[in-house]
């Protein structure tokens, strides 16, 4: 099979939510020698990138958008592990969740793949993330970066909590900050003291990575 017609129908088998086709093309992908990086991103995330832009149109609702993740998901069980990029030798701790009230989750686990394929060792707290989660996992694993995640307006305040509670638990200036998602704007970012905002996961992963090794390795005490 073309590398080609791998990537397409992985992107065909998330817009038409086919887990187990998507499971047989990456497993595919590996076996032809396709970059799993260009496989997730070109194929799988391209297909869910196609089915957010149909939901918008209304020629797509809630069960297809199940469908297509849980595809999509199928897909990177296979090929994530595998995607590891040039400079990933390091081991820094990033504590990684999409926010408390916010269940999407397939943008802030594309983050977490490229911040892993870059070297990161990922500590996932998952979805509707409670803000002091964030706070008390960041100090107990001593955290070198923290990444927020969120897809809506209404949750946004709760990504400045995030930033908040680390100020007041005295540990802000020992973790990078990067928040993220659709409604997210650089100067969001700003204004509620994050560090950094990125449109998508590979730039949040080559931030994160870089912004890492300006911190002090003995800030932890
Ligand atoms: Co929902 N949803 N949804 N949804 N959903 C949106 C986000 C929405 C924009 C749709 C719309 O109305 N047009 C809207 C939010 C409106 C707003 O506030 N502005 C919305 C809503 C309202 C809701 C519900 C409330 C619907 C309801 O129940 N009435 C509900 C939420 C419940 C809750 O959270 N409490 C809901 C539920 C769902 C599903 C469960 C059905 C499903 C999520 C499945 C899942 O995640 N497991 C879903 C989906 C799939 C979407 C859309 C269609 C697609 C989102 C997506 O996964 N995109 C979305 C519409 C849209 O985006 N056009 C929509 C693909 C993904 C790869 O992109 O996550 O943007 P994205 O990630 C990008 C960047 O944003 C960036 O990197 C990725 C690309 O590399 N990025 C970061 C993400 N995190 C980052 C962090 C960073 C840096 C970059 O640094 C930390």
């Amino acid at each position: 099979m073309e590398e080609n017609e791998i990537i397409n129908g992985l992107t065909e088998a998330v817009i038409n939510g086919k887990k187990d086709v998507a499971s047989e093309l990456a497993q595919k992908a590996l076996d032809e020698g396709v970059d799993p990086y260009k496989a997730v991103i070109e194929g799988l995330a391209n297909g869910m990138e196609i089915m957010s832009d149909k939901y918008d149109k209304k020629q797509a609702f809630i069960p297809h958008l199940l469908l297509a993740s849980n595809a999509m998901y199928a897909g990177m069980d296979i090929l994530t592990p595998h995607i590891k990029l040039e400079g990933a030798d390091t081991k820094k701790v990033l504590v990684i969740g999409s926010v408390e009230g916010d269940v999407h989750d397939i943008g802030k686990n594309l983050v977490k793949t490229m911040m892993s394929a870059v070297g990161f060792e990922a500590i996932d707290l998952g979805k509707d993330v409670p803000i002091e989660d964030f706070i008390k996992t960041a100090a107990e694993k001593k955290a070198d970066v923290v990444s927020v995640s969120t897809l809506m307006t209404s949750t946004m305040d709760n990504v400045g909590k995030v930033v908040t509670g680390l100020q007041s638990q005295g540990i802000r200036d020992k973790v990078k900050v990067i928040v993220g998602g659709a409604p997210i704007t650089p100067d969001f970012a700003q204004e509620i003291g994050a560090d950094m905002n990125k449109p998508d996961a590979m730039e949040a992963a080559k931030w994160a990575l870089e912004a890492a090794g300006t911190l002090s390795p003995d800030r932890w005490g």
